[in-house]
């Protein structure tokens, strides 16, 4: 299947064209797609993906076993009430209400840096998000390359850093970041508070990139809380700044490949109501941080 690959920005991300997914994904080309995902540093935008649910999850599941797979503790603990409820594989965020005035999906979900999941032990790995309705202005999401980032450290920060160990706890971000009441004292359940190396390396790359985030990141292990702040403060300044980001306009059916190792993410929520936008999300469950 012939399709073109362009840059999305100077330093990550790659935009692919004339790619009709639903007419079948066999290995060879999920292969092809995976390596120019990890060439350009873990993001990838395919247009115009008009692909049922089943579709989206079989592709995703090339990437990797998807959250509830394995039988470990599912995302949906977390976001219960957003998961599709035909497909578990499948989280939606909206700012839509269904005709029973139920939400089609979380309203505001990720208005602010994070990296899905960081608060389990086996966090997300990439996160495959296929926008079916999206405004006509506004609605942007905004990747940070946290690898470029590490890299521009100076070599003293480096060594800071290296040994350091940060948590990661659900909490956080339920507490203060969403709107409530969207998040439900069910969605606390289970364990959602992990403890991971401050800097990971990629297995497949051997590439380091920077890993905490201003959502879910809680403070660092063995440090003064005024340490820990003024620490996690300087690195939100430092992994957030331009040269570091790509801001995504999208389109209708974009499907969008992340890889949450080493790209932090921020939805901009700033479309009124009534510009519908919708999407559906499968989460590729990824190695412990190393
Ligand atoms: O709605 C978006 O643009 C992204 C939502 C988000 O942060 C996520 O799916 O993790």
């Amino acid at each position: 299947m012939a399709f073109n690959v362009k840059a999305l920005a100077p330093g990550f991300g790659a935009e692919v064209s004339g790619l009709e997914l639903r007419e079948g994904m066999d290995d060879g080309l999920a292969q092809t797609l995976i390596s120019i995902w990890r060439d350009a540093g873990g993001l990838m935008v395919i247009h115009d993906q008009q692909l049922s649910s089943e579709q989206h999850i079989s592709l995703s599941r090339y990437f990797g076993p998807l959250f509830g797979d394995l039988g470990e503790q599912p995302l949906q603990d977390t976001v219960s009430q957003y998961i599709h409820p035909d497909y578990p594989e499948i989280y939606r965020v909206s700012n839509q209400v269904d005709n029973n005035g139920q939400p089609r999906g979380r309203k505001g979900a990720g208005t602010y840096w994070h990296s899905d999941v960081s608060f389990r032990e086996y966090p997300a790995q990439a996160s495959i998000l296929l926008g079916k309705q999206v405004p006509e202005t506004g609605g942007d999401t905004i990747f940070a390359d946290q690898a470029r980032a590490y890299e521009a450290l100076s070599d003293a920060m480096k060594k800071l850093i290296a040994p350091l160990y940060a948590w990661h706890d659900f909490e956080i971000a339920a507490r203060t970041q969403y709107a409530k009441p969207v998040v439900v004292e069910d969605d606390m359940s289970g364990t959602n508070r992990a403890r991971h190396p401050v800097v990971r390396t990629k297995l497949e790359t051997g590439r380091k990139s920077i890993y905490v985030n201003p959502g879910f990141t809680s403070h660092i292990e063995g440090m003064h809380a005024e340490e820990s702040n003024a620490l996690l403060d300087y690195m939100q300044k430092h992994c957030t700044q331009p040269q570091f980001l790509y801001r995504h306009r999208w389109r209708k059916d974009d499907l969008v490949v992340w890889d949450n190792r080493s790209l932090m993410h921020y939805a901009v929520m700033d479309y009124p109501d009534d510009a519908p936008r919708y999407m559906e999300r499968c989460t590729v469950i990824g190695e412990r941080p190393q």
